[in-house]
């Protein structure tokens, strides 16, 4: 059976929630699709995120690697395009660490691309009603940081593809927020099932200015 990781990430900044843990834990109790689905919540530090989710993989193998996480300024659900090698944080992490300039993997490539399709999951999910649209920059604090590990451990290991997904604040903590926590468990839901079903992702429209 084609087995899923997915990820979500610990509160941050002082934050008292994160939406992407919150949405990662409804998935992991409602999912009944056609993958075997290992769920985690990731904790918001740069060395202990990646060593989290490079053990997950050594464990489990799996086919699919959806890591995901909170851009609070996001009009929707944005699957990232890019994953660079830079680790460049505005703030502390929850350990304190503040890496600044610095690659997250030494030696290796400036960036990677998604080995998700984006194109098709921003299609399906716009299908669903769900506002959503590719990014080009997960930014460089630690959800890029997981994504750049993601896909360095994963990148050209046959059959395996990988990636990362952004998050908007919810309803359930900002009054003006386009939706909800469930509504963004259902479109991991979306995400993980447009993966399965799209091995080659389409030539759609979706490029950005910035
Ligand atoms: N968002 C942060 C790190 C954890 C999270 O949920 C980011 O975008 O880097």
């Amino acid at each position: 059976m084609t087995r899923a990781l997915v990820t979500g990430f610990v509160p941050f900044a002082g934050d008292t929630a994160n939406p992407s843990g919150d949405a990662v834990r409804l998935l992991a109790a409602s999912w009944s699709g056609p993958a075997a689905l290992v769920t985690a919540i990731l904790p918001v530090s740069f060395d202990g995120a990646a060593a989290a989710l490079r053990s997950l993989i050594d464990e489990h193998r799996p086919d699919v690697v959806i890591a995901t996480g909170l851009a609070g300024d996001r009009g929707g659900i944005t699957p990232e395009r890019i994953a660079v090698n830079l680790a460049d944080a505005r703030i502390p992490d929850n350990d304190g660490a503040q890496p600044i300039d610095a690659p997250s993997v030494p030696g290796a490539p400036a960036a990677f691309f998604a080995t998700l399709p984006v194109k098709a999951i921003v299609a399906d999910l716009r299908a669903a009603g769900v506002p959503a649209s590719v990014s080009h920059s997960a930014g460089t604090f630690v959800c890029n940081h997981v994504m750049f590990h993601a896909l360095h451990a994963t990148t050209g290991v046959a059959g395996v593809r990988a990636g990362f997904v952004h998050v908007p604040w919810t309803t359930d903590h900002r009054a003006d927020a386009v939706v909800s926590t469930a509504d963004v468990a259902r479109a991991l839901a979306l995400v993980l099932e447009t993966t399965l079903r799209t091995p080659v992702d389409p030539p759609l429209v979706g490029g950005a200015l910035s």
